[in-house]
């Protein structure tokens, strides 16, 4: 007789959260996975995950794991290591703290030369923190941070985009997650 059902294939994605230090990372994290948001400051040492199985089909489960790392580890060497075969990464900085946002380009390049990465997965750039009113950084340097990426990096052809959130109110974040692990499931569908 012949056994039916019984196989289940689970397909692992990693959506890596990175920015600097004190940025909200930990609490993007937390917030989406539904922990309560904790106005004191714990920075994360090394890092961190969380993940969540969804079911695809009968017989089909995508695990996403998301990893996130500390904004103080300055150890170029381990920063890269943690980029390794990421299905996704969200640079995240804080609207009112404009050095975080000019720092995700490094995070961007170490991400770029950790090796075995794939250039096309979709890569997000967050400003958290949008509760505290407007953005020290304009949307015009938002958009100029992917025109340098495109013009730097050409092989680069993942899907990118720029969403602003909260941590604490929990503004975008249910739809940054879901709308990543919508592009990652088409980029991983064949
Ligand atoms: N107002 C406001 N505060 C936030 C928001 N997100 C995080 N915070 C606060 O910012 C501080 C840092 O948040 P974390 O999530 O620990 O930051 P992190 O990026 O993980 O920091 P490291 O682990 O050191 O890299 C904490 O005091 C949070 O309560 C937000 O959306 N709005
Ligand atoms: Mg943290």
């Amino acid at each position: 007789m012949q056994s039916v059902g019984l196989t289940t294939d689970i397909k692992l994605y990693k959506i890596v959260i990175a920015g600097e230090t004190n940025v909200g990372k930990t609490s993007l994290r937390m917030r989406y996975f539904g922990e309560k948001f904790t106005k004191s400051y714990i920075p994360t040492l090394g890092v961190d995950f969380s993940v969540k199985r969804l079911k695809l089909d009968q017989s089909t489960f995508a695990e996403i794991q998301v990893w996130d790392m500390a904004g103080q580890m300055t150890f170029q060497a381990l920063r890269k290591r943690f980029f390794l075969g990421a299905s996704s990464i969200f640079l995240v900085f804080d609207i009112k703290d404009k050095e975080s946002f000019v720092k995700l380009r490094e995070w961007f390049d170490d991400f770029w030369v950790s090796f075995n990465n794939r250039k096309d997965i979709p890569v997000v750039l967050v400003g958290n923190k949008i509760d505290l009113g407007d953005p020290v950084v304009s949307k015009e340097e938002m958009d100029q941070f992917w025109e340098n990426i495109k013009k730097d990096y050409p092989d680069f052809t993942g899907k990118y985009e720029t969403v602003l959130t909260s941590a604490l109110n929990g503004e975008n974040v249910q739809e940054l997650f879901d709308s990543t692990i919508h592009h990652i499931f088409e980029l991983y569908r064949n």
